[in-house]
């Protein structure tokens, strides 16, 4: 698709005339004085240039090529421009409440949020790009993907490489010193005022990590080794997080087979690649007890733990019974299990009783993979609260992205592929870079990325390099 030029410079007389750009003495909102100071919040009153900022922000996502299924305006001056961008185009768009979430059980997302669709941020100002991180980071709790924005103007004070590390890209409309030239060459600005703003801008760059007073600051990315070490880390994560230091991997391998031979081969061959070996134990053709006491023997020998993807969701009292008896005995070789919330904190309360004497944990399903899941939104929320209020027996999320700020608490993603894509029932797939590098995810989660390879160790060590390496670049290693 050929690029259709942006004609800036009667946008920019147009924003002057409404005096969007005032030149003098002005102190911030975060305390700092400043020669410019730019509010766009007028253009909602001027129907026409509403209309012309609308499709300017649509033509820069068209020149840049970006696919997206739905937008998303930062609030609240963005929220008009979205909203006409969407109307004429015929967009889906959703909202982004501002309200914190305290104030009452409200969505954060207003709007049919689709899990796995891209959404374009478009915001009409970047600073530090601390706003339009925070709408993406909301966006991106609801597993929605964000890897672009559009901004009308942006102030050149580090906001596009801020997000650019956190990956998003930022498509500026028009640049301060854009707006500068412009003006200049009309006449509206003398040398001396042209001059001292971009002293100004040129003194006030946010690099990433020094944010600027107002904003406040990202808690510092901890290695697997050093959350081990956290006071609140539970004790089966800690030793978790140890081993997959020690073994350099991050790879939790779904071992979906139905015979247990093939189970345990599995199990000794792909043992040194991976941190995890979740198994679906009612799959198996074969199971007997003596299987998992191999099975947990293998997992000594070669330093993984065992994880039964049996998502318990029935009441206290029959969950502690399905996790202690049966058939199956599952709490006497599984080091942790999955659980959904959706009975309330009696579910975890009635595995505690069993797991915590045997020094188990367990993992609650905060968002799912699969296409159309439930568990979204105010959900997903409730359940890392239960999860802080259970603690002693929570250990991490089933996720997929990261749910939780606590370093304490390990977030797994299933849907992982090297390929994204999905099946033919509903299972999504996102890369393991995408996963661990860009929603800030702990451990992958595969099963037949693996398991459908002609050689499966050589596959597994793929997934392990790429989920490490993805962890390492998180960490600015
Ligand atoms: P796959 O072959 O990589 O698609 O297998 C994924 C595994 O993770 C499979 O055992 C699922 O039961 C499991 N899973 C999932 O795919 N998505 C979820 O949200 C949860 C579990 Br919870």
């Amino acid at each position: 698709m050929a690029a259709t030029p942006v004609a800036l410079a009667p946008l920019v007389t147009c924003l002057y005339d409404v005096q969007a750009f005032k030149f003098g003495d002005f102190v911030l909102k975060s305390g700092l004085s400043s020669p410019v100071y730019i509010d766009l919040r007028g253009i909602v009153s001027r129907p026409r240039l509403l209309s012309q900022v609308a499709d300017i922000l649509f033509q820069t996502a068209r020149n840049a090529e970006i696919s997206f299924d739905t937008v998303c305006g930062v609030p609240y001056t963005a929220l008009p421009m979205a909203t006409v961008l969407c109307s004429t185009n015929q967009i889906p768009m959703l909202i982004r409440r501002k309200e914190k979430k305290d104030y009452g059980t409200k969505r954060l997302v207003e709007g049919a949020v689709n899990p796995g669709e891209t959404c374009l941020v478009i915001e009409d100002i970047v600073t530090s790009g601390s706003s339009v991180l925070e709408t993406v980071e909301v966006l991106q709790k609801e597993g929605l993907k964000v890897t672009d924005a559009i901004v009308l103007l942006d102030r050149e004070q580090g906001g596009k490489e801020m997000l650019a590390a956190h990956g998003i890209r930022l498509h500026a409309v028009c640049t301060l010193s854009k707006v500068l030239a412009i003006l200049e060459q009309q006449q509206k600005l003398d040398a001396e005022m042209v001059g001292r703003v971009k002293r100004f801008i040129q003194e006030n760059v946010f690099v990433p990590g020094s944010a600027p007073p107002s904003v406040p600051k990202a808690p510092k990315e901890l290695s697997f080794a050093a959350r081990a070490e956290l006071p609140g880390t539970h004790r089966i994560a800690a030793g978790l997080l140890r081993l997959m230091q020690k073994k350099e991997t991050n790879l939790c391998l779904s071992a979906d087979v139905s015979e247990a031979r093939e189970l345990l081969q599995l199990a000794d061959a792909l043992g040194p690649s991976i941190c995890l070996l979740k198994t679906h134990v009612d799959i198996l053709n074969d199971f007997t007890l003596d299987v998992m006491k191999e099975l947990s023997a293998l997992a000594r020998r070669h330093e993984f733990l065992i994880f039964e993807d049996r998502k318990f969701a029935d009441i206290g009292n029959t969950v502690k019974k399905q996790y202690e008896a049966g058939v199956f005995q599952i709490a006497s070789w599984a080091d942790v299990v999955t659980v959904h919330a959706v009975p309330g904190s009696g579910v975890v309360k009635g595995l505690g009783e069993v797991g915590l004497p045997l020094q188990r944990g367990c993992l609650l399903i905060a968002q799912m993979s699969s296409a159309g899941s439930l568990a979204t939104g105010d959900y997903t929320d409730a359940v890392v609260k239960m999860a802080e209020e259970h603690s002693e027996f929570v250990v991490g999320f089933i996720s997929g992205t990261r749910v939780s700020t606590k370093p304490e608490f390990l977030h797994l993603t299933p849907g992982v592929q090297l390929q994204t894509g999905g099946d033919n029932l509903g299972q999504q797939y996102n890369s393991p870079q995408e996963v661990i590098g860009k929603r800030g995810s702990d451990i992958i989660i595969v099963g037949r990325g693996i398991l459908s390879a002609a050689d499966r160790l050589e596959a597994a060590e793929m997934y392990r390099k790429a989920a490490w390496e993805a962890y390492l670049s998180r960490l600015g290693v």
